[in-house]
């Protein structure tokens, strides 16, 4: 491993030091940041002082990292209602970069960065990939896409800042990018993990084998998926494959990432304070619990975030890895607060879906799930794709197929849902965040 890196001003730092850092001098350093967080929101955004000053809470107020939970939630929707720049602490002129989440809906997120923030950024990128075993020497080939969204940008700054050569290669484009994978002897890949399976699936039809290719690693995130996902990748294409976890809101890619352990993601909690709350009543849950992640930036200087409710569920892992960091890790995010589907009154989560599809041999791991409305009844219907040679077998097999992966739904979920295999190609492949769900019942 590169053991330094260098920021713009020419400042070496020991790569992945806070990783390691004993609890004690970590939270101490939490504290501080934490005080003087909620001091420049507080003098400087106008929602924060309302909120703080409604609770009665001053910044004086808070004396240990407990006393956060004095502090008011930030939602999706402040950030909506503040478009475009009522969040931002600093003023316009020490603001270096902008990014924005598209939302399907209204006005879009426009997040901000000092040029200290887009420092902070890369370094907790340098720790994801350093944590992955990248280093100098590695070459990168980053998929994600660049632009407005904080994956491209996010990563190739990291990257660069490790020392590690960057194509910038955005998403997109598959032939090429299997091309230059080939051609320019890339190590690891930077994308959402459904890209990858369509890469891997477009080289083998040109005939290339990723397995052949000196690819070792893949830094997979934006979306979520399973570790059945993650051992048909692994098996398929023989890298390892890891996921990172980030939001914009907080600052985009490099908020959490797994290490070598492949056993839950490391908050980089030095600069992103993660809380578990019940998402019903707000109470803040011990480690251990799941419920819906909370995260408080520490050190963001543009747009502080106090609270900021992700609507991701997962729990904080209360043991330490055996990797010896001492930062805390979070279980894989399966599913959000509102990604969840109603079917006839059962709660389905579509990550339970894609585990019961993928436990099945001879599916593929692309599907989706359409939802309609019948006679004002719900219906839910599962598209997966077969591999080749399952669909060209007898309809009895396919069949028994079938009958396999509904029941396994039915185990699952308690629900009978409508499972359809298609052929191969038949479900669009995605560039970015896949789309899994499609939900016609507003249309009927
Ligand atoms: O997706 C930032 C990112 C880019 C993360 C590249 C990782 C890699 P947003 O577009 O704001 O930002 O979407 C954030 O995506 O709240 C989660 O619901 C989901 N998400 C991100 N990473 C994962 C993951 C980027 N590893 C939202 N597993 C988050 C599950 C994820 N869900």
């Amino acid at each position: 491993m590169s053991e330094y890196w260098h920021d713009y001003n020419g400042a070496f730092h020991p790569v992945s030091a806070p990783d390691y850092l004993p609890v004690k001098q970590l939270q101490a350093l939490q504290l501080q940041r934490l005080q003087a967080m909620v001091q420049q929101a507080y003098h400087n955004v106008p929602l924060v002082r309302q909120r703080m000053q409604e609770r009665g809470v001053t910044p004086e107020d808070i004396k240990s990292l407990s006393d956060l939970s004095r502090l008011p939630f930030t939602t999706k929707t402040d950030l909506r209602d503040t478009y475009p720049k009522g969040l931002f602490a600093t003023p316009l002129k020490d603001i270096v970069r902008l990014h924005a989440s598209s939302g399907t809906t209204g006005k879009p997120i426009v997040v901000a960065y000092t040029q200290e923030d887009v420092q902070v950024w890369a370094s907790v990128m340098v720790r994801t990939f350093a944590a992955h075993g990248l280093k100098r020497g590695d070459v990168i080939q980053n998929a994600y896409g660049y632009g407005l969204f904080t994956g491209g940008l996010g990563a190739h700054y990291g990257a660069e800042a490790l020392g590690a050569t960057v194509i910038p290669i955005s998403g997109g484009n598959t032939d090429r990018q299997i091309m230059i994978m080939k051609d320019f002897d890339v190590t690891a890949i930077c994308c959402t993990p459904s890209y990858f399976l369509h890469i891997n699936e477009r080289a083998k039809e040109l005939g290339i084998h990723l397995t052949d290719l000196p690819i070792r690693v893949g830094v997979f995130g934006a979306e979520p998926w399973s570790e059945a996902m993650r051992q048909r990748i692994q098996a398929d294409s023989n890298i390892k494959a890891f996921d990172i976890y980030g939001l914009s809101e907080i600052i985009g890619p490099g908020v959490a990432s797994e290490c070598v352990e492949q056993a839950g993601l490391h908050i980089f909690e030095d600069h992103f304070y993660p809380e578990i709350i019940n998402p019903q009543t707000g109470e803040v849950l011990p480690d251990g619990e799941e419920g819906e992640l909370v995260l408080t930036t520490l050190s963001k200087k543009a747009m502080p975030m106090l609270r900021y409710r992700t609507r991701d569920i997962t729990s904080i892992i209360p043991e330490p890895c055996a990797c010896g960091r001492t930062i805390r890790r979070v279980q894989r995010i399966k599913r959000r607060t509102d990604d969840m589907l109603i079917i006839r009154g059962i709660n389905v989560f579509p990550s339970q879906i894609e585990s019961a599809l993928l436990s099945a041999e001879g599916t593929l791991p692309h599907y989706q799930i359409i939802l309609t409305r019948d006679k004002g009844l719900d219906q839910m219907e599962v598209q997966v794709e077969v591999t080749p040679e399952t669909f060209s077998d007898q309809i009895r097999k396919l069949e028994e197929l079938r009958q396999k992966i509904a029941s396994e739904v039915h185990t699952t979920l308690g629900l009978q849902v409508r499972v359809t295999l298609v052929e191969p190609h038949t479900i669009q492949r995605s560039e970015g965040k896949a789309k899994r769900v499609i939900d016609k019942r507003g249309e009927l």
